[in-house]
């Protein structure tokens, strides 16, 4: 039995009241409700990651570390939190310029993630607590022209995410590690952490935030690494893409 000969059946996926040229039928439509479901249309955020067993946690060619490495430029800039400032920019509704207590009154989210960097060390388990960049997409709601972050440290690194990654479900901007402020030597007061891709793409010192229409390589992506960073494609270096 099917019911796939009925041409009367509602296409799946069909979202009434949000197809192409149909105005929002319900007052409780709003721009967010419809920006996400433009999203779903498009099939954005949907990484194609599934769950690992535990056997298959590591990826290709890492080994485990129970220490935390620090690595960067070498520079590690010393940012008081009362001149600190988040400043989110480019293609985005709301722009908007926290300073540290705008944007320690976010809805805060904990997550426990493995850190994987493409110098061949992963760290299982890491506890982080901060603003979810889903969370943060809402309050600034990106324009259907961004398909690209920037990000950019106090430090002068700088790194790029398509949008889907960037919004990943378990990334997050973190002030906390195991129930402590993040140290100054791996990123605080504020750092980028996006678990499923090597962990140059987590900008240590946060300062800004820049939605964009087109792509743009930044500090390791113009120096050799890969534009993507997928550890579980082992997308290390430029010349693999
Ligand atoms: N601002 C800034 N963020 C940065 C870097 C940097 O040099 N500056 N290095 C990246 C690299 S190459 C890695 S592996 C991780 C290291 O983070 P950790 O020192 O906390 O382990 O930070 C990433 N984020
Ligand atoms: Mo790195």
């Amino acid at each position: 039995m099917s019911d796939d000969a009925d041409p009367r059946a509602t296409p799946k996926g069909d979202i009434p009241g949000a197809g192409p040229g149909e105005p929002a039928s319900a007052p409780s439509q709003t721009k967010l409700t419809l920006t996400k479901q433009r999203w779903a249309r498009e099939g954005k955020f949907l990484t194609g990651r599934v769950a690992r067993p535990e056997s298959d946690r590591l990826p290709p060619g890492q080994h485990l570390v129970r220490d935390w490495p620090v690595l960067d430029l070498g520079m590690q800039p010393r940012i008081p939190l009362e001149s600190w400032r988040l400043d989110v920019t480019g293609a985005v509704e709301h722009p908007v310029s926290w300073d540290w207590t705008a944007f320690r009154a976010q809805k805060q989210t904990q997550e426990t993630t493995d850190i994987h960097c493409v110098t061949a060390w992963s760290r299982y388990d890491n506890r982080w607590e901060g603003l979810a960049t889903r969370d943060l997409l809402d309050a600034v709601m990106p324009r259907e022209d961004a398909h690209f972050v920037m990000l950019h440290s106090y430090d002068g690194y700088t790194t790029n995410l398509a949008l889907e990654d960037f919004a990943a479900e378990d990334a997050l901007i973190v002030h906390s590690w195991e129930g402590k402020p993040l140290t100054i030597e791996h990123g605080g007061p504020a750092r980028l952490v996006v678990p499923h891709l090597y962990f140059w793409k987590s900008a240590k010192w946060i300062k800004k935030i820049e939605f964009r229409s087109f792509d743009k390589r930044g500090f390791w992506e113009e120096n050799g690494y890969h534009n993507h960073a997928d550890p579980w494609l082992e997308e290390r270096y430029s010349a693999d893409e």
